[in-house]
């Protein structure tokens, strides 16, 4: 890379700011402590081997799950960067039941709130791969001055102002969006900053990837069974069979995907009948990021996932995320019911 010409997170921000004539910076305020907060949680997540910070912490989070003590960490840098941020009135975590209200002077007249997972894909943590950071900004609805209320996290998803995801894989790089296209930005360690890599991303309109965890196979809805026959089948003109990957970490199966060209798909089982992953805080903001980067997300029903209305903080949603023609395709299967 040619230093001359490095663009730091930070600069981009500034420079977007006027995109936004009402945010008067502290959207920008906003991004660049997540930004210093996802630059910690790098820091931890490269030493993890080296101190006592892998492993469970024995206590479980609000969906049952056992949480990791890099989880905590994550989720603990997170709330702090938010609260320093003072444009923040509050979050919604995987890691809390309830929604977490700043309660200071400076952030009750704070105008966003955040959903977040501090740390996706946690079942990697302790074997070196790849894991992620997902969030979302909304501007509040309730009253500046007061405590942030439950109302201000069950928005939809198309009133999201901006929404990315750090992965922590082989490099760190944050991926974001304000709902003017996607741009990407790569860590370098040696300065601390992250710098402009992948500006504008476009997923490809074809792909040939699909994500999905075949493990379940047994139980998924014959629409999928179908989708995923036809993916496996030959046919030179529509470049099939397609390849088969999933690492168990949506942040890092949704980044290859987004820039190879791939499905990815969580599907409701017999046993889940809406899937696993949680709308607020996983879904939605993967949903903006595909949809600006020319893709689009659905729970493979025909419901386009950022028109969905919440209604609880931890709510999941089938999800069937990637280039339009791949998630149609799918959703052919799933409307067939069986017939194709
Ligand atoms: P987590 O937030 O507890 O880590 O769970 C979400 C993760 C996603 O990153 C990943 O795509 C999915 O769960 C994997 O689930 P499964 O192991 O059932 O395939
Ligand atoms: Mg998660």
């Amino acid at each position: 890379m040619n230093e001359h010409n490095v663009t730091t997170l930070n600069e981009f921000v500034i420079k977007k700011q006027n995109d936004f004539p009402y945010a008067k910076g502290e959207l920008t305020r906003l991004l660049s402590h997540i930004g210093i907060a996802s630059k910690i949680v790098h820091r931890e997540v490269n030493k993890a081997g080296l101190v006592d910070i892998l492993g469970e912490m024995g206590t479980v989070n609000p969906t049952g799950e056992d949480q990791k003590k890099l989880d905590v960490f994550a989720n603990d840098q997170f709330i702090g960067a938010l609260k320093a941020s003072a444009e923040c009135c509050g979050i919604a975590s995987e890691e809390n039941q309830d929604i977490v209200t700043f309660d200071n002077d400076l952030a009750r007249d704070g105008k966003y709130i955040v959903t977040i997972d501090p740390l996706d894909g946690s079942s990697n943590i302790d074997v070196n791969v790849s894991i992620g950071t997902i969030f979302a900004i909304y501007r509040r609805i309730s009253k500046i001055g007061h405590k942030a209320q439950e109302e201000d996290f069950l928005q939809e998803g198309t009133r999201q102002v901006a929404a990315g995801y750090v992965i922590y894989g082989s490099s760190t790089m944050m991926v974001y969006t304000t709902g003017r296209g996607v741009n990407g930005f790569t860590l370098d360690p040696s300065i601390g900053e992250f710098c402009l890599s992948h500006p504008k991303i476009q997923t490809p309109t074809n792909g040939k990837i699909y994500s999905i965890n075949e493990g379940n196979y047994v139980k998924f809805p014959t629409g999928v069974k179908k989708y995923l026959k036809y993916c496996q089948e030959k046919d030179s003109e529509t470049n099939r069979p397609f390849t088969s990957r999933y690492i168990g970490s949506l942040v890092a199966d949704f980044h290859r995907n987004l820039l190879k060209g791939g499905i990815y798909i969580y599907p409701e089982t017999e046993n889940n009948p809406n899937g696993k992953l949680r709308l607020l805080y996983e879904c939605n903001p993967i949903a903006f990021i595909a949809e600006q980067a020319g893709g689009k997300a659905s729970d493979g029903n025909g419901n386009r996932i950022l028109d969905l209305k919440p209604t609880s903080l931890h709510q999941r949603v089938p999800f069937f995320v990637g280039p339009r023609s791949m998630v149609d395709k799918a959703e052919e299967f799933m409307n067939s019911k069986g017939e194709m």
